[in-house]
């Protein structure tokens, strides 16, 4: 991709803002739009040469302008960037030009659930070798800032919505961990969805790792159609991958003698852990990191927050807030970590699919489910159908306050919500917030 001359930057949220800051540092003309008035964004001054045009949507925006940049957040079928392929004005998202810009190889990172801790331990490792290493993406700190950083690799998490619009994003490495259905309400239905995900590898060639998780077969399945020479994570031995071997993780890979990662030492607990830590440990090795780095790595990194995060043991129960189980295939994940009795709290703005998966999940094992929010009918017909005792409330507080009055010794009781929280709280962080400062104030 030359550069483009006169550039139209949608949406000027974290994305928006840096991408109009890489175009604008290279002389390139930047009109940064945003349907927000300059009052509702979070705008830390504009960078020189930037048109602001805020509180603006509309055709006349697209004058003089040969590229356009959505942000993750508009939909692909908004009606500004149909215009703009009518008048044959090119889309394309901002991994896609970072990944044009950056002269670093990117391993980059995407599934429904699991992304932000394998790419944060990929990146540990990386930095634990002493390699200069960007780490970021969806994660928070767009891709496309690592231009200011120049590393030497840059690991990247990716989501469906920043796939919508790349043709020529390339990573060297390429991970898919899993699909179940999630932003259905963005994408329409599953198989959209999915597609969207398989556009990680679609610029890659023969020199390029795909590593994909063949348990998973949504994922598995798109493994015969990829260019890149694919490697496999599961559970069962493989000839050639990762796997789970006595006390560890096992990895051969081609041409190499086997390696053994022990995981005894990690904080990172449940099975869908263990899924994370195969993949991280075949890409990070795949990305150049050495043997003893990716160990020291899992040795090292903390849970992220929210993330099945063990909150108190109070008279015999132990609490744990997993509020970035944001899916239903997450929270279906989450309880398969625990053995015992569950009672659960769910609820929030459901992403379309349904709630059958999760009433699979939730059938023996949980006890009682405390459902919320605007899903909470939907849930409790599914859950009720599958046999679980289910009481609908207001509130987390109330969810909190009938768990503490339900939880008998040796009971879990488990945040994992299988939803978005925007009709509660600003995010996934916030609600994880109020569960923990509930369950801190109980006596
Ligand atoms: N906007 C318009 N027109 C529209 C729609 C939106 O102008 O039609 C404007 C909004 O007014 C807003 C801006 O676009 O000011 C927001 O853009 P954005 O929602 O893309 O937000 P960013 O701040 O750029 O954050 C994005 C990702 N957001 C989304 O995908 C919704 C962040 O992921 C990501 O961390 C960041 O880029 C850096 O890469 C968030 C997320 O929720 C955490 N991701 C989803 C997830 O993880 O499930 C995919
Ligand atoms: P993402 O960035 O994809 O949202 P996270 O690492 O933040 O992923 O984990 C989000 C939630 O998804 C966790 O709290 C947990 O409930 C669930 N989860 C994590 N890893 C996996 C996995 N490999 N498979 C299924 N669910 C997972």
């Amino acid at each position: 991709m030359g550069l483009p001359r006169q550039t139209l930057v949608l949406g000027a949220g974290r994305t928006g803002q840096a991408v109009a800051r890489a175009f604008a540092a290279r002389g390139v003309g930047v009109r940064l739009a945003d349907i927000r008035s300059r009052e509702a964004l979070a705008l830390h001054g504009t960078p020189r040469g930037v048109e602001l045009r805020l509180g603006e949507d509309g055709e006349h925006l697209l004058a003089g302008v040969d590229l356009v940049v959505p942000s993750p957040g508009i939909p692909s079928g908004a009606r500004l960037l149909a215009a703009a392929r009518a008048r044959g004005i090119p889309v394309r998202s901002e991994i896609e030009v970072a990944c044009a810009l950056l002269d670093c190889p990117i391993l980059a990172i995407t599934g429904t659930n699991g992304k932000s801790t394998t790419t944060t331990l990929v990146g540990l490792a990386l930095e634990r070798a002493g390699r200069r290493t960007f780490t970021g993406g969806n994660l928070g700190t767009p891709l496309i800032t690592a231009l200011e950083r120049a590393p030497e690799i840059a690991v990247v998490e990716v989501s469906s919505f920043q796939l919508e619009w790349v043709d020529r994003f390339r990573p060297k490495v390429a991970c898919l961990l899993n699909l179940s259905p999630d932003h259905l309400d963005r994408h329409g239905s599953f198989p959209e969805y999915r597609d969207a995900k398989s556009r990680l590898f679609a610029a890659q060639t023969p020199d390029d790792f795909a590593v994909l998780n063949r348990d998973d077969r949504e994922t598995w399945q798109l493994a015969s159609g990829l260019a890149a020479r694919v490697v496999s994570f599961g559970l069962e031995p493989v000839a050639c991958g990762a796997f789970v071997g006595e006390g560890g993780v096992v990895l051969r890979l081609p041409d190499r003698p086997e390696e053994h990662y022990p995981l005894a030492r990690t904080r990172l607990v449940g099975r869908h852990n263990v899924e994370n830590i195969l993949a991280a440990v075949t890409v990070a090795r795949l990305g150049g990191a050495p043997r003893e780095a990716v160990q020291a790595a899992i040795d090292a990194i903390e849970p992220l927050p929210h993330r099945l995060a063990f909150v108190r043991e109070r008279g015999g129960v132990r609490w744990f807030d997993d509020s970035k189980a944001t899916n239903v295939g997450a929270a279906a994940k989450s309880l398969e970590s625990f053995a015992g009795p569950v009672i659960l709290l769910a609820g929030g703005v459901g992403k379309g699919g349904g709630y059958e998966l999760l009433a699979r999940a939730t059938a023996g094992k949980v006890r009682l489910a405390l459902l919320f929010g605007r899903a909470r009918d939907e849930m409790a017909t599914a859950l009720t159908a599958g046999g679980v005792p289910v009481a609908r409330v207001k509130t987390l507080e109330a969810a909190v306050a009938g768990a503490a009055a339900a939880a008998t010794p040796g009971d879990t009781v488990l945040l994992a919500p299988g939803c978005a929280s925007f009709d509660m709280f600003s995010d996934y962080a916030a609600r994880g917030r109020a569960f923990r400062a509930a369950v801190e104030a109980l006596p």
